[in-house]
């Protein structure tokens, strides 16, 4: 696919563009402009103006995501499956090479997607990014807390500069906008890790099950406007690749700034859950490294790690799971 072109015609931001400059050869560039129409792209044609970008294809365009993408690592490799089980699944299963450092699973239907312990993730057919990135991070970045910050990090990043509304992490995996659970992270470890990421984009408000009215949101929702979700892809996999290779370079420490910018909890009452017993206080600081910082009735060090729950110990502001 001419993805050049297609980024041209996007790039002239609704007006024609006529058929000259879009290349020399004539007979080429209408073969393309059909190409890319029948994948999907919204196209005017106009006898003497050119062609027009109308929108964005309603599928995901592998094409267009990797056009460009410039990352080190995260997207190396990308493969888009129409319906699957899981996108953390064929991931994992693609851990036994590790050629396949970097790869992004994505999909646009999961028939078993999941969250955390047995809970299922819910995403219409083509309405979200349903994505798994296979990595083989070293020791320092292997725990499943830091994998889990990157992942929320990166797609709390993408929400805000999308919507351009503040995009909170809620403890320890949902990013969050006004309260309402945008996005949520799945980090499984077998041979390799993977970060699987759901992450709601074209998810009309009536779309959600009864359940999830209350408490969930999407990028259509906030912004009234249908999002290019293969842009969204390149996005999230851009940050994604910023955060890891930031980590690999400069330590695990190197997540803690973004982390706790992004906190709903940092500076507020808290009650954590660890293995020995339950703590509750002040949220002073937060350290993938050192761990949590709680003040109560004495100051105390958690270790990510260690923490089973958090929860907010004010108000009734958690309204998703
Ligand atoms: C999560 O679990 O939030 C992790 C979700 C990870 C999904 C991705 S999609 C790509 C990859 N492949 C997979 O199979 N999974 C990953 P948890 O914290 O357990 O939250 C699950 C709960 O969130 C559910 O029990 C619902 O209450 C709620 N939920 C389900 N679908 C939702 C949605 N689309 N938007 C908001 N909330 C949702």
């Amino acid at each position: 696919m001419n993805i050049p072109l297609l980024c041209r015609l996007r790039g002239a931001t609704g007006d024609f563009v006529p058929l000259d400059e879009l290349g020399s050869d004539l007979q080429g560039v209408h073969r393309d402009l059909r190409e890319l129409e029948s994948f999907g792209f919204a196209i005017e044609r106009h006898p003497y103006r050119g062609a027009a970008y109308r929108g964005p294809a309603a599928r995901l365009c592998p094409d267009q995501i990797e056009h460009d993408l410039g990352t080190r690592r995260v997207g190396r490799r990308i493969a888009v499956w129409n319906r699957v089980a899981s996108t953390n699944d064929l991931a994992a299963r693609a851990a036994g090479s590790l050629a396949n450092d970097g790869l992004v699973v994505l999909a646009e239907e999961q028939a078993a997607g999941r969250g955390r312990r047995g809970r299922t993730w819910v995403a219409p057919a083509g309405s979200s990014l349903l994505m798994s990135v296979l990595l083989f991070p070293p020791p320092a970045l292997a725990e499943s807390g830091w994998l889990t910050a990157l992942g929320a990090v990166a797609a709390a990043e993408v929400v805000a500069e999308w919507t351009g509304l503040p995009a909170q992490i809620k403890w320890p995996n949902d990013v969050r906008v006004h309260g309402r659970k945008i996005a949520g992270v799945l980090v499984e470890r077998a041979h390799g890790a993977v970060i699987g990421i759901g992450l709601n984009a074209n998810i009309a408000a009536g779309e959600f099950p009864e359940g999830l009215r209350d408490s969930a949101t999407s990028l259509r929702i906030l912004s009234g406007e249908r999002v290019d979700r293969s842009e969204l892809a390149r996005a999230l996999i851009r940050r994604l690749d910023v955060w890891y290779d930031l980590g690999l370079a400069q330590g695990p420490e190197s997540l803690n700034r973004p982390w706790r910018d992004r906190s709903e909890h940092l500076g507020r009452p808290v009650t954590l859950s660890t293995p020995s017993g339950q703590f509750s206080g002040r949220l002073d600081d937060l350290d993938l490294v050192h761990g949590l910082t709680l003040t109560g009735d004495q100051v105390r060090r958690i270790h990510v790690q260690d923490v089973l729950a958090l929860s907010p110990a004010e108000g009734n502001e958690d309204r998703s799971s």
